[in-house]
């Protein structure tokens, strides 16, 4: 750890410069908490809608227009105020244990019109499928590439996990917006 009277001088410059003194691990405990725990699951849509499925009022298809991550993202395009995009792999994805903590991100970006605000539903099922708790992240609009990221523990009985991305709010314009590199992992 470098004394404080230096850490002080390189905080009077920029603050890539003290990120760069203090080293990345220390940058990484500071901006993201502690390191990150088995992933359950990274949606990367390289090789198709991972598992993405319309539900209502929407059209869904792989595009490689943008891409948070490799070449490929989700582009999901909405018909009006009431949409809805599900999993296909009911009951979805397993892995998950009640009383363990998660850490849930995705990366989105608006992709034509005004998009809405869309709600990412995170559903945790019990052994029998029957839902046990949702947990709720609003993904409000951007229009550069933008994480939404929530940090729960998984409710006692869980045993896999699901979600939806919902609108209630109408856009304008033929609002679309694409979603990457969603990522379920234990928290660190
Ligand atoms: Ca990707």
């Amino acid at each position: 750890m470098p004394n404080l009277a230096d850490a002080a001088a390189v905080y009077a410059g920029t603050v890539p410069a003290l990120r760069a003194y203090l080293g990345a691990s220390l940058v990484w405990e500071a901006e993201t908490g502690p390191p990150p725990g088995t992933v359950i699951h990274h949606a990367t849509f390289e090789a198709g809608l991972d598992n993405h499925q319309p539900w209502f009022g929407t059209t869904l298809s792989q595009d490689t227009s943008a891409a948070h991550s490799g070449t490929a993202s989700l582009l999901v395009e909405l018909d009006g105020q009431f949409t809805g995009v599900q999993l296909d792999n009911y009951p979805y994805i397993g892995g998950v244990a009640g009383g363990q903590g998660y850490e849930l991100e995705l990366w989105y970006l608006e992709a034509g019109g005004v998009m809405p605000t869309v709600n990412w539903n995170i559903q945790w099922y019990d052994a029998s499928t029957t839902l046990l708790r949702t947990d709720t992240v609003p993904i409000v609009r951007a229009t550069t590439w933008t994480k939404a990221a929530t940090s729960v523990t998984a409710p006692a009985g869980a045993a896999t996990v699901g979600w939806t991305f919902t609108t209630n709010t109408s856009g304008s314009g033929g609002p679309k917006y694409r979603i990457d590199d969603l990522l379920i992992r234990e928290a660190g």
